[in-house]
């Protein structure tokens, strides 16, 4: 917790730069609650009367944008002051899923089917593991319980978080129930900053408009309308329109996603036999970073983690002098989700074809570290994973978007072709990413040019991937609203 995030927040906003009522933004949504430890309190309203009656009092414990601003400041001077205390600073969001705004408001309409539908509904069409239209794995309570709200209650140690939970519940009273408890936490010692599989996480978030002052080099200012309603998106792609109670608020998805981090460590083991490499550098392609951070794109031969810590150099590329995969290969996790200005066709350009979908991230690690039992059998015994949260206000055409169109899709990056040699012109099936891309029916994922392919750019492989590493076992789709919706439009 105690680091700047990637957001750029010191000196002026550029000139045309929109004014945002950070005040009234939710302070996850934009810049993110410091978090040393985040629970996920989901529940179920019992009595919409009384849930109403608490909703002003929640109202003033949500931690605003302006909030999380100002203790970045706040940790920066004690960092530049050698402090390495850790500040208790407790965050509190919350979120409504469809069921629970029709509760507050019946026959509300928030514009989004995905969000309507809800995560659950939209599992098959991210190729999530499912029985029918149900989805499998998922943690029992998910199923049992309806889910109408999160709150999201962060801070420095889990005392303190623990201590901010009772009182919510407390507030709550009567009037709510829990359905489903879970903490994340930022990971031990070293490991802090790193997901369970091992890479720095965190890195590359999209720049925006009223928050960016100096957009890092590699990172584009996307419209504040993209994560915040109530401020204007280019086209081509705009969200629904919304409606006055939804300015300043936001889409939030929740994905709990669990990794297996044994089993990927034997596979990068396996494959980098089959495929004559390092296993260290066989993941960097996957991911399309090594686990220090540092970018395959500009460090494609060996790590540099000065690289993977300097703002100013480990977002410096776009992809776009690198059509032979030689640095980084065209299914790497981050040229997937990400595809800079690698994806343009035609009259769509970055701005247009790339910008509109990109999300905010906000994810923490769940679950205990790797035993040394399940190091010795390679195999899972213990639940740990990811709790991935994005922000955007369209979920069709942002996080939906990137899952289903990209990520999963085979043939995403399209038109791509061998550049040169005796295949020249041949078109490339890039393959779902081999991190969290779901092929349809869990089939196989293949991903082209798993070799290191640097500087020749005439090496030809594929890497067969039969099991999925990271699996879904729980979701959600919620709006975030404004402190004034909370306090005055959703409590009458
Ligand atoms: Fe990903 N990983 O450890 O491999 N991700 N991700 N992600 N991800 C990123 O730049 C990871 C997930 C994006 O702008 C990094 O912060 C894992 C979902 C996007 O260059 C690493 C899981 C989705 C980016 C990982 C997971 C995304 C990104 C590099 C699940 C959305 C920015 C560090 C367990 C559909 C790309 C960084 C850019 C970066 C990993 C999930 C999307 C290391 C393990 C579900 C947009």
């Amino acid at each position: 917790m105690n680091q700047l995030t990637p957001q750029n927040l010191v000196g002026p906003l550029p000139d045309g730069a929109p004014i945002l009522d950070k005040s009234q933004i939710q302070g996850d949504v934009l810049i993110g609650l410091q978090k040393n430890v985040e629970r996920f309190l989901f529940f179920t309203i019992v009595d919409v009367a009384k849930f109403k009656d608490v909703l002003p009092l929640v109202a003033t414990r949500i931690t605003t944008t302006a909030d999380v601003e100002a203790r970045e400041f706040q940790l920066r001077d004690l960092k530049e002051n050698g402090g390495d205390q850790i500040l208790s600073l407790v965050g509190v969001n919350v979120g409504f899923t469809s069921e629970g705004m029709a509760k507050l408001k019946p026959g509300l309409d928030l514009g989004d089917t995905s969000f309507h539908n809800g995560a659950r509904g939209q599992a098959k069409a991210l190729n999530d593991p499912v029985d029918g239209d149900k989805p499998t794995g998922w943690v029992p309570e998910f199923f049992d319980a309806s889910i109408d709200g999160v709150f999201l209650i962060t801070g420095g140690e889990a005392g303190d978080v623990d201590d901010e939970g009772a009182k919510i519940l407390q507030i709550l009273g009567t009037s709510a129930t829990v359905a489903y408890d879970e903490v994340g936490s930022v990971r031990p010692g070293a490991a802090r900053g790193h997901e369970h599989f091992g890479w720095q996480d965190g890195i590359s978030q999209p720049g925006i408009a009223g928050i960016t002052t100096t957009p890092f080099p590699g990172q584009r200012t996307i419209d504040a309308g993209r994560f915040v309603f109530g401020y204007p998106t280019a086209p081509p792609v705009v969200a629904d329109p919304a409606q006055p109670f939804m300015v300043n608020g936001s889409f939030m998805v929740f994905r709990r996603l669990k990794q297996f981090v044994p089993e990927f460590d034997k596979f990068l083991e396996d494959q980098s036999i089959v495929h004559d490499m390092d296993p260290v550098l066989l993941g960097a392609r996957l991911v399309g970073r090594w686990k220090s951070g540092a970018p395959m794109a500009t460090t494609p031969v060996q790590d540099d983690p000065f690289v993977a810590r300097d703002a100013q150099q480990n977002n410096d590329f776009d992809f776009a002098d690198d059509q032979a995969q030689r640095r980084c290969p065209f299914g790497a996790h981050i040229r997937k989700a990400n595809p800079r200005a690698d994806f343009v066709m035609g009259a769509f350009t970055q701005e247009k074809a790339v910008d509109p979908r990109r999300i905010v991230r906000a994810g923490i690690p769940y679950g205990p570290e790797v035993s040394a039992a399940e190091r010795a059998a390679k195999a899972t015994q213990l639940d740990r994973g990811l709790m991935f949260v994005c922000y955007q206000t369209s979920i069709k055409e942002q996080f939906e978007f990137v899952q289903t169109s990209w990520v999963n899709n085979e043939n995403f990056i399209f038109n791509k072709t061998r550049p040169s040699g005796p295949n020249a012109g041949q078109a490339i099936k890039v393959g779902p990413d081999p991190i969290i891309g779901q092929a349809a029916g869990g089939g196989v994922r293949v991903m082209d040019e798993p070799e290191a392919n640097y500087p020749s750019g005439s090496k030809r492989s594929t890497l067969t991937e039969p099991d999925a590493f990271v699996v879904p076992t729980a979701a959600g789709y919620f709006f975030v609203p404004s402190i004034r919706a909370l306090a005055i439009d959703l409590a009458s």
